[in-house]
C-alpha cells in the first residue's frame, strides 16, 4: 500500500524486476531464470487484483526463454521494463488528451479513489480553460481521496471532498463521473476500488455518463479463458480498532468491486474511446493469436 493505482503499482512491479536482471549476481541463465521465476512469483504476489501488474510483469519476461545467455537474457528483461514504464506514461498522456474533449466547460465532475489515469483527463481540460468543480470521495478505509483532493487543488481546480456514502446525494448536481480501472474483463466488467459500483448504479439512477479511464494493460487476457478476478481482501485493523468492538464482531474489508459492463457509457483508452462490448476484441488483436495457444 505504499505504491497506490494499478498503473503505478505495474511500473512499479516491471522497475522491480528491473533493478534484479541489473543487480544480478549469478553465473548462468539457468540460474537467472529460476531466481527470476521467484521474483516473478513475489511481486505477483503483493496485489492479486490489479491485472496490470501481470501485464506489466509479463512484458519484462516475455523474450526469456528465447535468450541465447545470461546476458542477452539479462537485457531483455531491464529493456522490456523500461519500455512497459514509458508506454505506460504515454499511454496515460493519450488518456489525459482523449478524455479532455469529453469534458465541458462548467462540468461537475465526481472521482473515486485515486487514479492518475482519471484525473488526467480533468487535469488537461482544466489546463485548457474549462471552468471544471470536482466531487472527490473519502475512498475508505485507506482514504486516497486525500490523496485526489490535494492533487486537484495543486492543479488549481475547484475540488470538494465528500464522504462514501454522500455519493446519491450529491451525484445529483454532477455532469459525469470519471474513474479508474484496476482491471477490465473480456466481457467488459470494471474492477476497481470498493465502492465504484455505487457510483455506477447511482449515476445510472440520476442519468449521469459514467466513464472509465484505463490503460489497455489492465484488460484481463485471463477472463477470455473463464478465470475470475481475485478481490482482494484486506486486514480488519484497517477497518476499525479491536478495541472499540465487542469480541464478537467480525469484519470483513474486500477492496475492490465489480461494476457491471451495463452501468459504464464509455472506457477511455489510450487507443481511443471504445465500449465494454469492444474489449475482448482489443485484447485479441493486442496479443495477437499466440495468446490462445499460450493460455491452453
Ligand atoms: C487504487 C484504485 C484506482 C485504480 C486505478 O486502489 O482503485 O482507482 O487502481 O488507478 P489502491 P490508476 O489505492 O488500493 O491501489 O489510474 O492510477 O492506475
Amino acid at each position: 500500500m505504499q505504491i497506490r493505482g494499478a498503473g503505478k503499482i505495474a511500473c512499479a512491479g516491471a522497475s522491480a524486476l528491473c533493478d534484479f536482471s541489473d543487480r544480478y549476481e549469478g553465473e548462468s541463465v539457468e540460474c537467472f531464470r529460476d531466481d527470476l521465476d521467484a521474483a516473478v512469483k513475489e511481486i505477483l504476489g503483493s496485489r492479486p487484483t490489479a491485472v496490470s501488474l501481470w501485464n506489466g510483469v509479463h512484458a519484462c519476461i516475455r523474450d526469456i526463454d528465447s535468450a541465447k545467455g545470461l546476458e542477452e537474457a539479462r537485457a531483455s528483461v531491464s529493456e522490456n521494463a523500461k519500455r512497459f514504464v514509458e508506454m505506460s506514461a504515454r499511454a496515460v498522456e493519450a488518456i489525459g488528451r482523449i478524455g479532455s474533449k469529453r469534458i465541458r466547460d462548467g462540468d461537475t465532475i465526481m472521482t473515486h479513489c485515486n487514479s492518475s489515469a482519471a484525473l488526467e483527463p480533468i487535469k488537461r481540460a482544466h489546463d485548457q480553460g474549462k471552468e471544471l468543480k470536482v466531487y472527490a470521495t473519502e475512498s475508505r478505509p485507506w482514504r486516497q481521496g486525500i490523496l485526489t483532493v490535494n492533487e486537484l487543488a495543486d492543479a488549481g481546480i475547484d475540488v470538494t471532498l465528500i464522504i462514501d456514502s454522500s455519493v446519491r446525494t450529491v451525484m445529483k448536481k454532477v455532469d459525469k463521473v470519471f474513474v479508474g480501472a484496476d482491471t477490465i474483463t473480456s466481457n467488459g466488467t470494471l474492477i476497481n476500488k470498493i465502492g465504484t459500483s455505487q457510483l455506477a448504479v447511482c449515476a445510472d439512477e440520476a442519468r449521469v455518463p459514467f466513464h472509465v479511464c484505463s490503460e489497455t494493460y489492465k484488460f484481463s487476457p485471463m477472463t477470455m479463458f473463464g478465470d475470475l478476478v481475485t478481490i482482494e481482501e484486506r486486514g480488519c485493523e484497517e477497518v476499525a480498532r479491536r478495541e472499540e468492538l465487542r469480541d464478537r464482531v467480525k469484519i470483513f474489508n474486500p477492496v475492490f468491486d465489480s461494476t457491471p459492463a451495463k452501468y459504464i457509457d464509455a472506457i477511455i483508452t489510450e487507443v481511443g474511446v471504445i465500449s465494454p462490448g469492444s474489449v475482448y476484441d482489443i485484447m485479441v488483436r493486442q496479443l495477437g493469436d499466440g495468446i490462445f495457444k499460450e493460455m491452453e
